[in-house]
């Protein structure tokens, strides 16, 4: 009786519940992942079909956060098509992939402006919010989930994969920005217009994105996406190796004075964040240029040195300090993401292989339809879903 997150439960607790119904068989995984995914529906009655960002499984009670007036956010209702088509085909009830895809109808049917995706948008009207636009917080999930909703479908999905490629575009056009030194960063904008000279640590898995992009269609885009995806993953790894602890801060800034550093108290700090890493790791299994490992096995150094403490592994509250203060939290993406990618990144090509494998946005591995035999979608009809007066019977 509390309330969920729709994405957190989603990319969490049912992308994790479909990996190991992917990778063992046993249908308790499955049907746990239907169970979850269920208490969630009750968000989706919106007028829209977009759904509200919190439910009350209990109560069935949806709302939003506080902080987003009346709207849901542009990276939590575009990413959840991974799993919850997924849980259709393995399921054979249709009602997931009916819900994902009417989210997919109103974003592919609204007007953009300039192209972009707005980070807040109305469950009730359909309408933008505030015309914030991001590929790190508040955004970034969604354009991941655009080109992987292609690639995890066979390669069937062509509309996600040209919504990718025009915001795409747009996202170059508008928000790539260099540095004075040279640096290649990914700004955000309001109304069009470039609101401030940072980078989220989150945008940072851009850099595999656009790799994984370059790599699976040859297009008029494919060069760009993979320059692009080299010179955003440097400039990550630049923020990390220009602070005193090795390790990434939450946000850093580009001004005459620094680049590539956080300047607030808010963008000091490192909670055990996996992006940079996954860009490592994706760009080391496209490219097989050893830097990648390189910069990998630095930060597997530094995350012994200033996080390891006894039972787990803690944020840094400043990784400006030589000797940072802890903030005593081990986030759950530092299982299902940071050390996976780092595990990944030192295993062979055939763990996980890019080819048969899309990892969703928790690092959670669904199989590839038409190409993983483990994609096993439901051969049989669904059982008759209980109705409430069943069980006393
Ligand atoms: C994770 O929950 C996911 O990667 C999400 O898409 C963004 N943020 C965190 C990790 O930083």
């Amino acid at each position: 009786d509390s309330d969920l997150s729709v994405f957190e439960t989603t990319i969490r607790f049912v992308g994790g519940l479909l990996s190991c119904y992917a990778l063992t068989g046993d249908g308790m995984f499955r049907d746990k992942a239907a169970e979850v995914a269920d208490a969630l529906l009750p968000a989706f009655d919106t007028p829209t079909g977009l759904p509200f960002s919190l439910i009350n499984p209990s109560t069935k009670a949806s709302r939003h956060y506080h902080w987003a007036g009346l709207n849901s956010i542009l990276s939590e209702v575009g990413t959840l098509h991974l799993e919850f088509t997924y849980l259709s085909d393995i399921t054979g009830r249709d009602v997931y992939r009916r819900k994902v895809e009417r989210i997919r109808e109103v974003l592919q049917n609204i007007e953009k402006p300039d192209g972009l995706y707005p980070n807040f948008i109305n469950p009730r009207t359909g309408l933008w919010g505030q015309k914030h636009m991001s590929l790190g917080a508040l955004g970034d999930s969604f354009y991941e989930y655009l080109l992987k909703a292609w690639l995890v479908s066979g390669r069937e999905d062509a509309s996600a994969r040209a919504m990718f490629d025009d915001a795409m575009q747009a996202a170059l056009d508008k928000m790539l920005r260099v540095s004075n030194s040279g640096l290649s960063y990914l700004a955000e904008l309001k109304y069009g217009k470039i609101f401030e000279e940072k980078m989220d640590h989150l945008s940072c898995f851009a850099g595999g994105m656009f790799a994984l992009a370059s790599q699976t269609q040859d297009n008029s885009y494919s060069d760009r996406y993979m320059d692009v995806a080299r010179k955003l993953t440097h400039t990550c790894h630049e923020s990390y190796i220009r602070s005193d602890t090795k390790l990434g801060p939450e946000a850093f800034r580009f001004t005459n004075a620094v680049e590539a550093r956080g300047q607030k108290a808010n963008e000091k700090v490192y909670i055990l964040r996996p992006e940079t890493f996954e860009s490592y790791f994706i760009m080391w299994r496209l490219t097989k240029e050893q830097k990648y490992r390189d910069w990998g096995w630095e930060a597997v150094q530094a995350l012994e040195k200033h996080c390891r403490v006894d039972g787990g592994y803690t944020g840094l509250v400043n990784v400006y300090h030589k000797d940072p203060q802890g903030d005593d939290v081990q986030q759950s993406f530092f299982l299902a993401e940071t050390l996976k990618y780092l595990y990944l990144l030192f295993s062979d090509d055939t763990l996980l292989p890019l080819d048969e494998w899309v990892f969703n946005t928790e690092a959670h591995p669904l199989p590839i339809k038409n190409v993983n035999s483990l994609y096993r979608a439901a051969t049989a009809p669904p059982p008759p879903l209980p109705r409430p007066d069943d069980n006393q019977l």
